[in-house]
């Protein structure tokens, strides 16, 4: 893997309704991000923040159920062109949310480079609602379904090419709260998903064996899109969408391991770390450990 890395922060909360997950970018550079990869010897290259609409000023769109569809497209718009910057130089891009509809423009971004992007999808939830589907309109349920093509043509069209990515080409890790839509399309589309259930039966080190395995076969790079919600509230309670039984710290931690061992993972995202409902920075913390860890840290 490269040693440059350049991080991206994206003050993003218009993809849902709760206030604070914008403010997940400074609570993870507070967390010591830059230093931590410093030390495993990486350059480090903070490329500060996207600049993304207000929230205030933001409006529904009339037509669709989508909140906030235009400001959203106009910040992920301007992600994925930053990231092609990125990925031209050579470098590795990790991107700091923000809640997770920044994956469009990051997916949009680093699939341009790549035939066959292998994507894993570490979250509680599929984010593969599109208008029709989603019971929230809200657009950080949606970046996965958009970046297979499925969804608003405003969000499935940035970056000028769509899809994105094959549906053979995903891996869902953590799920345990899908909607009906989002079951019907992971049937219908033969997705991969490893469901707590899955987790809890073959443990993480199966679990993340076969997913090595799997991508390694088919793909020529791989996208980690890490939502913290993924993690149990307990260990990650900074997020605004919880869900209970969820994969533990030191799984993920393992998890995260197993990928830097296995040298697969080309670019990444850490999501929906929301400051104001976090206690004592505790979610953005566990975030710059999982960073460690996957770029190379072996002593947590
Ligand atoms: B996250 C939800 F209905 N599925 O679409 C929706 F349960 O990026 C939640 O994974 C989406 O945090 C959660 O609104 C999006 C809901
Ligand atoms: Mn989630
Ligand atoms: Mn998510
Ligand atoms: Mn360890």
């Amino acid at each position: 893997m490269t040693k440059e890395i350049s991080i991206i922060g994206v003050p993003m909360d218009l993809g849902q309704t709760r206030r604070g997950v914008d403010m997940g970018p400074s609570a993870i550079r507070y967390a010591r991000l830059s230093e931590r990869l410093e030390k495993l010897g990486y350059t480090v290259y903070d490329e500060g923040d996207i600049r993304v609409g207000l929230r205030e000023r933001a409006t529904a769109d009339t037509e669709t159920n989508l909140k906030n569809l235009s400001a959203v497209a106009e910040g992920n718009d301007k992600l994925s062109q930053k990231i092609n910057e990125i990925t031209s130089l050579g470098r590795f891009p990790l991107v700091l949310g923000g809640d997770h509809s920044i994956a469009i423009g990051t997916l949009a971004g680093v699939a341009k480079r790549s035939e066959n992007l292998g994507v894993i999808w570490y979250d509680a939830h599929g984010d593969l609602n599109t208008a029709e589907t989603s019971p929230s309109g809200n657009i950080h349920g949606m970046p996965l379904a958009v970046s297979l093509g499925m969804g608003h043509p405003v969000l499935t069209n940035i970056g000028g090419y769509t899809p994105k990515i094959k549906p053979e080409n995903i891996v869902i890790i953590g799920a345990r709260s899908l909607d009906e839509g989002e079951r019907e399309l992971i049937k219908e589309k033969g997705i991969k998903v490893y469901t707590m259930h899955e987790i809890d039966r073959m443990g993480m080190t199966a679990v993340m064996e076969e997913t090595i395995t799997y991508l390694k076969e088919r793909t020529d790079g791989v996208h980690l899109s890490l939502d913290l919600d993924g993690l149990d509230p307990e260990d990650a309670p900074g997020v605004g969408t919880p869900v209970v039984g969820g994969i533990s710290y030191r799984e993920s931690h393992l998890a995260m391991e197993m990928l830097s061992e296995a040298n697969i993972v080309t670019s990444a995202e850490f999501v929906e770390i929301n400051p104001i409902l976090d206690e004592h920075n505790k979610t953005a913390r566990v975030a710059v450990a999982l960073i460690s860890s996957l770029l190379g840290d072996t002593l947590l």
